[in-house]
């Protein structure tokens, strides 16, 4: 047992009679009411289950445990874990802890190079991380416990000890598909001295001569380790475990949620259209043929990558984290320039437009501007970064969903025939 695990085990009772006296005292308390907008509009905006991890408000965006991000913004992905799950930041000696049970774990069986191996070598990044990770659920605690008849109130138990050992591989499964899919040449072994991020940013070989590359994976898997329980990853994470499938089960679906479009995937959208400008212009341009590029862009029925969200109004923190990171560590590069300019620019242009609710940048307005100053240009492979910190947040709320014996996810669908008679 560690130091995560032994407070857990102090905390959950406690949390497990706030929920019991909730629905007990204000079981038939209405939270929310559904439309037949929100029945066919992907139930935005209903209210209908729980997550104590974190929650996202429209004027401030992420809030990990009543700590809004930009408070927090220095912790590591380690620290953040242990937030998630415990609404604490660790003390010394539990992160020590917590990181040592990491590097206990964090070695990838070889059967998973040789299956990925196998691949066709055009498979997305994110399938190969998906399938990487299905690989490793043949070794679920979780399911060996279960299937030997592990008591209900301790499932959350071995979903922890399988989500410990996941996390603690994703780096190096990740770096191994970077530097695989991309031909970089062989795996390159971890460091022991390094914590889990820079750890990452070390395996995938990129040149670091000052450390900058492996300050950005710290800063860049911790913000994206969470945002709340309704978004497409966190949802269908949530829902697969609901049936007790295992962690490995679950964070692939979730991950597979990810890798579409409308989700992990902008990220490399925002690149191609900071990268178009500068290929347009040749120079960061002046603020009015900025404006003028981007009335164009828009008066050609396409949307700003980056700007806009369906939750926030305001700039999104994530966003800001990663402005002030470039603009610590980023000197005369046209690419960041840019995006700074469109800082400048787009929100004004969006707002006279009218359309967008959000005028502001959202996580993705940034963040691959960063990726590609640092060389890692290959835009494929974005989304398995927010893959590895999203799975945090993924088994975070699957650990405390079974410890709150949340049963398996159900709700009722109703038939067009329906809400014409009864709407
Ligand atoms: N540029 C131009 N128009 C925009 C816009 C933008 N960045 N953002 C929204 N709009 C438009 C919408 O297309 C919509 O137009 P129509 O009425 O013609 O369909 C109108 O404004 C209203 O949209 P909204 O309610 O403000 O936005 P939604 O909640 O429907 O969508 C989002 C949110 C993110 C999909 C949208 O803002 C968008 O497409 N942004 C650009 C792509 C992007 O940055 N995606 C990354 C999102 C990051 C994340 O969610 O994690």
């Amino acid at each position: 047992m560690g130091h995560l695990q032994d407070r857990l085990k102090e905390q959950i009772p406690d949390l497990q009679a706030r929920a019991k006296k909730l629905v007990l005292e204000k079981g038939s308390s209405v939270i929310s009411d559904v439309t037949v907008s929100q029945a066919y509009g992907g139930m935005r905006g209903v209210r209908g289950f729980v997550c104590d991890t974190s929650n996202v408000t429209a004027d401030e965006g992420l809030i990990i445990r009543g700590h809004p991000l930009l408070d927090i913004i220095d912790i590591l992905p380690e620290e953040v874990f242990y937030l998630l799950l415990t609404g604490e930041i660790p003390d010394a000696p539990a992160l020590e802890d917590l990181s040592a049970q990491f590097k206990e774990k964090q070695n990838v069986p070889d059967y998973v190079w040789n299956v990925l191996g196998a691949m066709p070598a055009n498979s997305h990044p994110m399938t190969m991380l998906t399938t990487g990770i299905m690989v490793m659920q043949e070794g679920s605690e979780f399911k060996k416990q279960y299937n030997a008849g592990i008591k209900k109130s301790d499932y959350w138990e071995p979903i922890l000890e399988d989500g410990i050992s996941l996390i603690a591989k994703l780096p190096a499964l990740a770096a191994g598909i970077y530097r695989m899919h991309f031909e970089k040449g062989d795996r390159i072994e971890h460091n022991p001295e390094l914590d889990w991020a820079s750890n990452f940013a070390y395996m995938t070989g990129l040149d670091d001569p000052d450390g900058d590359f492996q300050k950005l994976m710290r800063l860049y898997l911790m913000v994206h380790c969470d945002h709340e329980g309704g978004n497409v990853s966190a949802f269908a994470a949530h829902t697969v475990a609901s049936a007790l499938s295992d962690p490995f089960y679950s964070v692939a679906s979730g991950l597979n949620g990810l890798a579409g479009p409308l989700h992990g995937l902008a990220n490399q959208e925002c690149l191609k259209f900071v990268l178009g400008v500068n290929d347009h212009f040749g120079k960061v341009p002046q603020k009015a043929e900025m404006a003028e590029y981007c009335w164009d862009w828009l008066n050609s029925g396409r949307v700003v990558p980056g700007y806009g969200h369906a939750v926030l109004r305001c700039p999104d923190p994530r966003f800001v984290s990663f402005l002030d990171f470039g603009k610590k560590h980023i000197n005369n590069d046209n690419i960041f320039s840019i995006v700074e300019l469109l800082y400048e620019i787009v929100p004004k242009v969006l707002r006279d437009q009218g359309k967008a609710k959000n005028p502001w940048p959202n996580v993705d307005a940034a963040s691959g501007s960063l990726l590609y100053y640092y060389g890692l240009t290959e835009f494929k492979f974005y989304t398995v970064l927010f893959s590895i910190s999203r799975a945090m947040g993924m088994i975070a709320q699957m650990v405390i969903n079974r410890a709150l014996g949340v049963p398996i996810t159900r709700p009722k669908s109703v038939t067009t025939d329906w809400l014409e008679k009864n709407s």
